[in-house]
């Protein structure tokens, strides 16, 4: 390769950063905008992030980010600290921000219709009146790898379930053309079941509290009037797999007494939950950062402070804004419950529990939570984690090393050549290749390492207690396998390889160890591709 091409290369492999950066900005501008009423938690993030942009575009040269990016600064100039965000000020804002999202918006490559062959996920079944709907649906979930078949009758949909049980099931409210007839196929087939098969109903034409509570009782875990928006309900489908994987709950407890605790420690041991106690509120943050639980069990009346206090200053940070609080009390004065709640709690169990009580409202808060949760988190294609959240586990990894004095490292994938792979068999190909490579990664690593995707077809694996010539092997060993394996398109196959980039941290900033391994990453790419650099300190 000639140094031009070879700049030129560099320069599109940076203007990425760009791009990437410029998600992140409309990422959290769409996070301000869902809830205004807690967008002053957001403002300086925002802040940050549009600073970002605006530095990383200039150090890139690329003038309409660079513009867009210093105008959202200067708007933001207007928006104190700590403040909600008001009308007039969002009305502006967003006008910069839809700037910005052209100059951003993903030029589609040339799509091949052609759609992946070969599945790993259980079927999703459709059941839906309008035919046209469903074949279009189809099609689209076949492009995110999900087998998805259509069903013209309800015996028909009844004994494909015998078969082969599904993910789940998208149902007509009044399928088979009689009023409630989906409804009544589903009661009949979740009798067969032992275990209920989530069900996604949709109705056009009936809303009314009847016909949803019914779905409800029958399975129904979400119910679409009037419309299906085919996007909305891949990401439904999306969250159900991931709630699938049956990680045990993580629970903190903080209750002063500690045969309280000790009993409750017990009762969630017993439910199979992750339980962490303590007695001390003054743990509580440590405890946090520690422990990171995903639901906070939090007694009403301790020596030095309340439970309502401990929760208010729980909610004061981004990270656990919206993790579940349960309160536990012998408390039975009803306005003191609703005291409690109005201050960022979820669930108010009076004492002494009922263990049973006790594990049902934490599963249905869990639950929830965690599908809220994935969808912030995840990357929707593969199931990684997405670039702010990768970047978010990075820097927790940095302070547990630094407390620890652990070695921690960083590693950066970037497949090879894949826009020919694009270009060659079509984009949904390329995207079946983004997930066999996201699967291959998480069979491979270990459950303590934490893999992203970080921008298109580039991924971030942080890998925590890891010595930096361990984490080559490993990564050596993973290109090396991954290279190998035939990927399928239609009757053709065909290899593809990735190049790697590592630095081991050195007491520095996650930015300096981003930017070491993605220089690794870059050097792969220069020396030949399908290779794996360690950075130098
Ligand atoms: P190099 O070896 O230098 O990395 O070459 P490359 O072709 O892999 O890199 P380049 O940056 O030129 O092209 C990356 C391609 O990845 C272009 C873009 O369309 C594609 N891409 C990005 N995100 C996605 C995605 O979500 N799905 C698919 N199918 N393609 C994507
Ligand atoms: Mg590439």
């Amino acid at each position: 390769m000639n140094d031009e091409s070879q700049k030129e290369k560099l320069r599109q492999h940076f203007a990425r950063r760009v791009t990437t950066q410029a998600r992140v900005v409309l990422d959290t501008w769409q996070n301000i905008h869902e809830d205004k009423a807690l967008s002053g938690a957001l403002r300086n993030e925002f802040a940050a992030a549009a600073d970002k942009l605006v530095r990383y575009a200039l150090r890139f040269e690329m003038a309409a980010h660079a513009d867009a990016g210093k105008r959202i600064l200067a708007l933001l100039e207007h928006w104190p600290a700590n403040t909600n965000l008001g009308d007039e000020l969002e009305r502006q804002l967003q006008d910069a921000i839809d700037t910005l999202s052209r100059s951003t918006l993903r030029r589609t490559d040339h799509q091949n219709a052609e759609a992946p062959h070969q599945f790993r996920r259980t079927p999703v079944y459709i059941a839906l009146g309008n035919e046209e709907m469903a074949s279009r649906l189809i099609r689209q979930l076949e492009f995110f790898g999900f087998r998805a078949s259509a069903f013209a009758t309800g015996d028909e949909l009844i004994e494909a379930c015998a078969l082969h049980k599904p993910e789940t099931i998208l149902m007509d409210v009044n399928f088979g053309g009689s009023t409630n007839g989906g409804l009544a196929t589903i009661e009949q087939l979740q009798e067969r079941h032992d275990t209920p098969i989530p069900i996604i109903f949709m109705s056009d034409e009936d809303g009314s509290i009847e016909t949803r509570l019914r779905a409800s009782r029958c399975g129904g875990e979400e119910f679409f009037y009037p419309a299906v928006d085919p996007g909305q309900l891949i990401e439904k489908i999306e969250t159900y797999t991931h709630g699938n994987t049956v990680e045990p709950y993580k629970v903190l407890v903080l209750d002063d007494s500690r045969a309280q605790a000790k009993y409750m420690e017990t009762v969630l041991r017993k439910a199979g939950m992750t339980a962490h106690i303590i007695t001390d509120p003054m743990q509580i943050i440590h405890a946090l950062e520690e422990f990171s639980p995903e639901i906070i069990i939090l007694d009403m009346y301790m020596p030095g402070c309340t439970g309502m206090e401990i929760a208010r200053v729980i909610r004061q940070q981004d990270r656990f804004h919206s993790v579940p609080i349960i309160y536990l009390s012998a408390e039975e004065d009803v306005t003191k419950q609703l005291h409690a709640m109005s201050l960022g709690g979820d669930d108010f169990l009076t004492k002494p529990i009922d263990p049973k009580h006790l594990i049902a409202t934490i599963h249905n808060r869990g639950r929830r939570a965690r599908s809220l949760l994935a969808l912030m988190i995840r990357d929707s294609l593969t199931g990684l984690f997405n670039h702010t959240h990768t970047l978010h586990l990075l820097d927790q990894e940095i302070v547990r090393a630094r407390q620890k004095g652990q070695s921690l490292c960083f590693a950066m994938i970037d497949i090879d050549y894949f826009k020919k792979v694009n270009d060659t068999f079509g984009h949904p190909i390329g995207d079946r290749v983004l997930r066999s490579l996201s699967m291959f990664l998480k069979q491979r690593l270990r459950k303590t390492d934490h893999i992203g995707r970080y921008g298109g077809e580039e991924f971030a694996i942080i890998l925590p207690d890891t010595r930096p010539s361990d984490a080559r092997n490993v990564l050596n060993e993973i290109r090396e396998r991954f290279s190998e394996l035939q990927q399928p398109a239609g009757d053709q196959e065909f290899k593809v390889t990735f190049s790697c980039g590592v630095a081991s941290w050195s007491d520095e900033s996650s930015q300096s160890l981003c930017e070491r391994a993605d220089r690794a990453l870059y050097t792969s790419k220069a020396e030949g591709r399908n290779c794996v650099t360690l950075a130098n300190d």
